[in-house]
């Protein structure tokens, strides 16, 4: 079945939203929120994050750079599965590395829109919800991103949110206004 038609039954379009963001940006807490605000009005989204894909899927993975760039390469193709059933995809990694969400972009297509959650990293150290910056100053993390390992940001995203300045509220309205202007879901009401 063809995505316009697939599309016009579903009532949406199908797309990826692919988020990244240091760890403690904010991604999961910003995906989650867009999902249920968005299956509330009838679409078909779902969330990609750690919670559901490393604990399963990847469970074999760890955060060395070569596991990272598994990780991410497995979410893309799965990112492209989502995309092909019609589904609103979030994805929710960290991802690095600018050549891995490259390649998850040309093996998507023009359905993938990279949302570069951005509240600095001073502001997702302070946070710091799971207590793992303090323990990767402590060197107790190796490898831990922003601290002992790279984030490289994204140069041209589409979308950037400032999730340091902005409420979740907010930032989840900049996704869905994204989403209407670019005629992937319908207007709200
Ligand atoms: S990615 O780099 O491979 O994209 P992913 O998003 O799946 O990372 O996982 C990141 C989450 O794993 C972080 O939010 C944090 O809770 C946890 N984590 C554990 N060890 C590390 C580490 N060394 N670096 C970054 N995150 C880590």
């Amino acid at each position: 079945m063809s995505a316009e038609a697939r599309a016009s039954l579903l009532g949406h379009g199908a797309v990826c939203l692919w988020f990244t963001g240091l760890s403690g940006s904010g991604k999961s807490t910003l995906t989650r929120a867009v999902e249920v605000a968005l299956v509330e009005r009838g679409v078909h989204a779902y969330v990609l994050d750690g919670d559901n894909v490393r604990m399963g899927l990847n469970r074999d993975l760890g955060f060395a750079a070569g596991d990272r760039v598994e990780n991410i390469r497995r979410v893309g193709e799965l990112a492209r599965l989502f995309v092909d059933s019609g589904a609103v995809t979030l994805t929710a990694f960290i991802s690095p590395y600018r050549a891995d969400r490259d390649a998850a972009r040309a093996l998507v297509g023009d359905r993938f829109v990279e949302v570069f959650v951005d509240p600095g990293l001073a502001v997702a150290e302070a946070r710091d919800p799971k207590g793992l910056y303090k323990r990767a100053r402590a060197g107790e993390i190796p490898n831990f991103t922003g601290v002992s390992a790279p984030y490289e940001a994204p140069e041209a995203p589409e979308l950037r949110v400032d999730t340091g300045e902005q409420t979740v509220e907010e930032s989840v309205a900049t996704v869905l206004d994204f989403l209407e202007q670019r005629r992937f879901v319908p207007t709200a009401g």
